[in-house]
């Protein structure tokens, strides 16, 4: 009987003609013959490298899925005649690999996984998952023979959530955060600050949590709808400052880095109603339980306000390790500024033309601040609008010209233009899908994307850090909604962020991604299937 299920398990992996791996590598042979997974494989780490432990750990659950038992760890070097192992070792693989670069032999006897960092061993076990059949099998698994150079065409392969107009939990946070990682995503950006909540506990203003996490109402139906209701339901919640340790924590053991954003000095009811004497009119003002746009924003002529922020961002500072602060940026109507004694009087004082410059002012402020703690920051691209602050970087999500002229001036892009990586807009015929914020971001336009324009010269070319998918809440009420707007979309982003596009192609990545498809249900997750009911 064993036999049979052996036969048929290997059967159903061959239908799948040649091996699909999403993103696609760099480079990719198939070679005559297999390595046979099966309990007794090993996998070996050399013992001066214990560091890739995690990684094998997590290598080693992936084999587990598969063959029914954890495959025992050596912490030494593979004897010559040695056979029926995995190797993860760092080696001096060529400079050209990169830090998140790797290569993957898969041999009859062995399978070696080399790299010059870590982070190119957790991007290479994710390539060796995608070589294994969909489910368990009671017989040896076959992986085919093959041998991969891979390395990301970007640094920066982001992804957002926002967290603030629909709250995710920490073990939602985790999940998406492994769907990063199985998609060789290396950047996930925390949207932890908006107008309807403040979502992070900060030790020095416990308001921040206890007033600003928490809203008496949620707009029902779209935004623009008119009359605009309320369902009346308090609404709420925030990440304790242990529970940050712990995502961050798992985040690096994926070698993701976390970019967490404070939204100044727009979309800052939240705060503004735990502290309404930071806003240029004083209180009260309520959480925000509508989406939009709001006038209600931090007061630039406060010196309070700086206190208070900078206060702010010495915990965040603390909390995450990565080097990127996102500061926002976005959104921030001039008209409270305008008739403020104090904003006006700070104009004045630093000779600043127009209520943009004291924006770009705000920043600079901000931004010199954070360069004290080690940190830089980045913002949506209105930062430009009163001259580009020193050292930022620039998140293009007005399309991606914002990202052309900040590159022009020498400073880092990531591209996340509404036009291609909204992952909140629609994905198939509006009529056919759940109510979302509007736009039209199908997979193949996801999938043409190319984050570094023609027009930049190779020098300027550089400045384009890679890119970004971004997913905002407001019509995502829950986890499931989540993955439904993120899958298959995600698995396009990934190609477009990590594979150089001589080797992207639409047709063969719509057939690799049936692959996917069905890892993504025998891992439950609930994936859309719109980019077959339109016409792509
Ligand atoms: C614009 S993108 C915003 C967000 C909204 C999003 C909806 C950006 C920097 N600001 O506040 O959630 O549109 O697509």
């Amino acid at each position: 009987l064993f036999i049979v299920y052996s036969f048929a398990a290997s059967a159903q992996y061959k239908s799948f003609s040649s091996v699909s791996i999403v993103p696609q590598p760099q480079h990719l042979q198939e070679q005559n013959g297999q390595f046979m997974l099966n309990p007794g494989t090993k996998i070996y780490l050399l013992p001066e490298q214990l560091y890739l432990e995690t990684t094998a750990l997590q290598l080693a659950k992936q084999l587990q899925r598969v063959t029914g038992i954890k495959p025992q760890l050596l912490y030494k070097k593979p004897r010559k005649r040695a056979a029926n192992y995995i190797l993860l070792q760092l080696s001096n693989e060529p400079d050209t690999l990169g830090a998140e670069g790797y290569h993957l032999m898969v041999q009859p006897t062995k399978v070696i996984l080399s790299a010059n960092q870590a982070a190119g061993i957790a991007m290479g076990i994710q390539t060796i998952g995608q070589l294994l059949p969909l489910s368990q099998s009671f017989s040896p698994v076959a992986i085919p023979a093959l041998e991969v150079t891979d390395k990301p065409r970007y640094s920066w392969r982001g992804l957002h959530l926002d967290v603030v107009r629909h709250f995710f939990s920490v073990s939602d946070i985790k999940k998406y955060l492994d769907y990063m990682a199985m998609h060789k995503l290396n950047t996930f950006h925390w949207h932890l600050t908006d107008d309807q909540g403040w979502r992070i506990e900060i030790k020095k203003y416990p308001k921040l949590t206890e007033v600003g996490a928490w809203r008496d109402g949620t707009i029902v139906g779209h935004a623009l709808e008119r009359p605009q209701q309320f369902d009346g339901k308090r609404y709420g919640g925030f990440y304790t400052q242990d529970e940050i340790r712990e995502v961050v924590q798992y985040a690096k053991e994926r070698h993701i880095t976390i970019v967490p954003e404070i939204e100044m000095p727009g979309h800052a009811k939240a705060a503004l109603a735990a502290y309404p004497e930071l806003s240029c009119i004083g209180g009260p003002i309520p959480v925000e339980q509508a989406w939009g746009i709001f006038e209600d924003v931090f007061c630039a002529g406060n010196e309070q306000t700086y206190t208070f922020l900078q206060d702010v961002l010495t915990e965040v500072a603390a909390l995450f390790p990565g080097e990127t602060i996102h500061i926002g940026g976005d959104e921030v109507p001039k008209t409270r500024w305008k008739v403020c004694s104090k904003c006006q009087a700070r104009l004045a004082s630093e000779g600043l033309k127009n209520e943009n410059e004291l924006q770009t002012y705000f920043i600079n402020r901000i931004g010199q601040f954070l360069r004290s703690k080690n940190k830089r920051i980045i913002g949506w691209d209105e930062i430009l609008d009163g001259g580009l602050p020193n050292n930022a970087l620039v998140m293009s999500w007005r399309g991606t010209a914002g990202g052309v002229k900040a590159a022009e001036q020498m400073h880092g892009v990531v591209m996340s233009p509404t036009s291609h990586l909204y992952l909140d807009y629609y994905q198939g015929e509006q009529q056919l899908e759940p109510l979302a914020f509007g736009g039209y971001t199908p997979l193949s336009k996801v999938y043409s994307f190319n984050p570094t324009p023609s027009q930049l010269s190779a020098s300027e070319q550089r400045f384009i850090l890679g890119a970004q998918a971004n997913l905002w809440t407001e019509y995502i009420p829950t986890f499931d909604q989540v993955e439904y707007m993120l899958f298959p979309r995600i698995a396009a982003a990934s190609e477009v962020f990590w594979t150089n596009p001589a080797n992207k192609n639409w047709d063969n990545f719509k057939q690799r991604l049936q692959q996917q498809y069905l890892r993504y249900q025998t891992l439950g997750i609930n994936y859309a299937t719109s980019a077959y009911q339109v016409k792509q």
